[in-house]
């Protein structure tokens, strides 16, 4: 069977990473590892959106301080598409507490705090279908990158 390089997953920058500057950073990690853009922008969600996104987490003691964090500013949204987008996207990101984060994950290069952890990435190839509707109800692009045979064979 053909490799499955159309999977894809949504990565988001938390108030606190752009705030600090690094949705750049972010981004250009995804984009040199080979994994295609097809949707971005800068967004500011109400509560209940976050509430929504962040559902499964409710009845945690965290949820309302994690809900304070998320509306301390814009969010930066992205979906990133290639082989594997979800389980590396989270590998890329590191552990939910930086300080279990190994050097080289985003975590664990700009992180100290699980409460400020910078960047969400979805944890299922189920969740990130739901997250980019909830995320991109406009949808997203499809086109096709020229350097494509380039990252895979
Ligand atoms: P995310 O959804 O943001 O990518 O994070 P995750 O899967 O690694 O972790 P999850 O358990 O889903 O928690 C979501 C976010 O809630 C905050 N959190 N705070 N204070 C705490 O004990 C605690 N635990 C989790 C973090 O910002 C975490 O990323």
């Amino acid at each position: 069977m053909a490799p499955n390089t159309t999977e894809r997953t949504y990565i988001m920058v938390k108030p606190d990473g752009v705030d600090r500057g690094l949705v750049g950073e972010i981004l250009s990690r995804f984009e040199k590892r080979g994994f295609k853009l097809i949707a971005a922008k800068l967004a500011l969600p109400s509560k209940e959106h976050l509430e929504e996104h962040y559902a499964d987490l409710k009845e945690r003691p965290f949820f309302p301080g994690l809900i304070r964090y998320m509306l301390g500013g814009p969010v930066f949204c992205m979906v990133f598409e290639g082989l594997d987008a979800v389980k590396t996207g989270r590998a890329m990101l590191g552990a939910t507490n930086p300080l279990a984060s190994a050097p080289g994950t985003i975590r664990g290069d700009f992180a100290l705090a699980t409460g400020r952890n910078i960047c969400h990435g979805s944890d299922s190839v189920e969740n990130a279908e739901k997250e980019i509707a909830l995320w991109f109800p406009e949808g997203t692009l499809q086109y096709k990158l020229s350097q494509a045979a380039v990252i895979y064979e």
